[in-house]
């Protein structure tokens, strides 16, 4: 293909209650999607990408407004004079430019919906998708009291959610893990995320979770301390997954070398995108390490496509794929949907929908033409 158009959406969407995680409160999910227009062997297409950085380097070193800047300076020039781009090569162009997972993988993303819409394909059908649904879980914020968390947990469970992930931080921990095994049972699929809360110092605290049966403890430690989340897994028996730590084929094969990850959370943003995505689950399954698709409070857009890619095999976990509901009374695309504990995998070429243009232009505090032809 060749790229005519790129043009930058930036959207503050509402959420529909505030999510509190061990580094902060967001209120909005600030929205950076990507429009490219292509001509290609079956003529003019538009193709749709999401970045999920959010709007304070908070969870990782890139924020939604430095993502459209490297986007606008580096990325989209490096592809718009390459001949016969292909979504397979949008990594190999962009290699001179250091970092910047989150930005290359909206720019891969919107390459890759074009792609297959000219070729009327879904992001399922091109990933390797094996299923026509896919397990939803949800990830329950921090919240005011025990008592309120337990009352969200209920709301989630009683809708439908397979699978429950709430977020911890030093000092909300062990209580509330044992308040919801005590209310919930033991036999609800329970997990915990603490975002890098934690330090190995705090390695007996961690321990205490053990006796809880939890599927895993997600990235208690910080991103760089691939050793010292080795060291804590051998103290403990509930597996450790990584997220933050995991940005690239590379570090997800460090990790599973050194024993610091029994389980790994794929978010393709964090790792370059959906191609870089599914080389981590191959690698994965290859080492019988298994993987779970996580997510980014993304719009419908980016829902889809995970949902797409969490239809592969190795995908052996509940994702934190929920309804677009969970976070949004109005999303930008038609809203995802949970029935029965599940979502389905969008079939319709490319990442099955697309924003809505009157919706966007409700939540637009921003828009960039980068390149037009
Ligand atoms: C995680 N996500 O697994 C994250 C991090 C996270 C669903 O738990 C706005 C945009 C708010 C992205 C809060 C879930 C966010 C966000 C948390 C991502 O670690
Ligand atoms: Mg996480």
């Amino acid at each position: 293909m060749i790229i005519t158009s790129v043009r930058l959406h930036r959207l503050s969407i509402p959420l529909v209650a505030p999510f509190t995680t061990s580094f902060g409160t967001e209120h909005t999910k600030e929205a950076l999607i990507v429009e490219i227009g292509a001509d290609t062997a079956a003529g003019a297409v538009t193709g749709w990408g999401e970045c999920v950085a959010m709007e304070e380097p908070l969870y990782s070193p890139e924020y939604v407004d430095g993502c459209a800047e490297v986007i606008r300076r580096w990325l989209v020039p490096a592809l718009v004079g390459a001949e016969g781009l292909v979504a397979e090569t949008v990594a190999h162009h962009l290699r001179h430019v250091v970092g910047h997972p989150m930005a290359k993988a909206a720019v891969e993303m919107a390459v890759l919906d074009a792609q297959l819409r000219a070729g009327g394909q879904s992001f399922a059908q091109y990933l390797g998708g094996v299923r026509a649904t896919v397990p939803s879980g949800v990830s329950v914020g921090i919240q005011e009291s025990i008592e309120q968390t337990l009352r969200v947990v209920d709301g989630y469970l009683t809708e439908g959610y397979v699978r429950i992930k709430l977020k911890i931080a030093p000092g909300w921990d062990i209580e509330l893990v044992r308040a919801v095994r005590r209310m919930f049972g033991d036999d609800i699929p329970l997990q915990v995320d603490a975002n890098a809360a934690y330090t190995l110092v705090d390695s007996p605290t961690l321990r205490r979770l053990d006796e809880f049966d939890l599927l895993l403890l997600e990235q208690p430690l910080a991103e760089g301390d691939l050793r010292q989340h080795a060291e804590l897994a051998s103290r403990l028996r509930t597996p450790i997954c990584l997220d933050e730590s995991v940005t690239s084929a590379t570090s997800a094969a460090d990790a599973i070398s050194l024993g610091a990850a029994q389980v790994i959370n794929i978010k393709p943003g964090r790792v370059g995108g959906y191609l870089e995505a599914v080389r981590i689950h191959d690698l994965a399954r290859a080492h019988g390490v298994a993987v779970w698709c996580g997510g980014m409070v993304e719009t419908g857009l980016g829902r889809s496509a995970n949902a797409a890619l969490a239809s592969l095999p190795g995908f052996v976990l509940p994702g934190d794929i929920s309804a677009s509901a969970r976070f949004y009374a109005v999303d930008i695309t038609e809203p995802v949907e949970m029935v029965d504990g599940q979502v389905a995998v969008d079939t319709a070429p490319g990442a099955g929908r697309a924003p809505l243009p009157e919706v966007m232009a409700r939540f637009r505090v921003g828009e960039c033409e980068v390149f037009a032809r």
